[in-house]
């Protein structure tokens, strides 16, 4: 009886923990299989810009893509260049300052042409799953384009390509660097953005005359 009692219990710990674990953690979320909202821009992006009101389309990447010929049809001819939505990386940390990890997602945006962007998506964990708090575009490329995103201290640290220091619409030497904190339902920029030179004069890796290798 007593030895029935001991394995209940342990079985308890080890099925309390790990159902625990997989139940509040952001880690514990395939987001390169996940469904993101998604607009389809009608500018040209030359600056970061928080999106707010309801996302008209729906993107869900699978293993990571989501194709643009899905939604317009026009860019589904064969031997056209790729548009639509990669996986990039995730990056992880308390920017809520509860102790526990939200979910930065980055996502670059290929339109099909030279240009492209990034859609970053900041998750926390919500009822029982992922909950969106807020989402932006970057610019294109060398036009405040995505360099850089990291959690530090509590702030979403974003870097972007200083479009005064730009060689062709490619690539930038030059960086701003602007610190985010979540304040009264929202992403406000503190302090004044830095600026600094970077040698990573583009995110993804392009040949000399700028367009991207992969
Ligand atoms: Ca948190």
């Amino acid at each position: 009886m007593r030895g029935r009692l001991y394995l209940g219990c342990f079985l308890l710990l080890i099925c309390g923990n790990s159902i625990g674990y997989a139940a509040d953690s952001l880690r514990e979320i395939d987001f390169r299989n996940h469904e993101y909202p998604l607009v389809v821009l009608d500018y040209w992006p030359d600056k970061l810009r928080w999106i707010s009101g309801i996302a008209h389309k729906k993107a869900k990447l699978s293993n990571g893509v989501w194709s643009l010929a899905e939604i317009e049809p026009d860019l589904a001819v064969p031997g056209a260049p790729f548009g639509g939505l990669t996986f990039d990386s995730v990056v992880y940390g308390d920017l809520l300052g509860d102790e526990r990890e939200e979910a930065v997602v980055i996502l670059r945006y290929d339109t099909g042409g030279t240009m492209y962007w990034y859609f970053v998506y900041v998750f926390a964990w919500g009822r029982g799953g992922p909950e969106l708090m807020a989402w932006f575009h970057s610019g294109d490329r060398a036009a405040h384009g995505l360099h850089e995103l990291r959690v530090e201290a509590g702030a979403l640290v974003v870097e972007l390509y200083d479009p005064a220091k730009r060689s062709g619409d490619c690539c930038s030497t030059g960086i701003e660097r602007r610190r985010y904190q979540w304040s009264k339902g929202a992403f406000r920029q503190t302090g004044r953005s830095e600026f600094a030179g970077t040698r990573r004069t583009s995110r993804r890796r392009v040949t000399v005359f700028g367009t991207p290798v992969e």
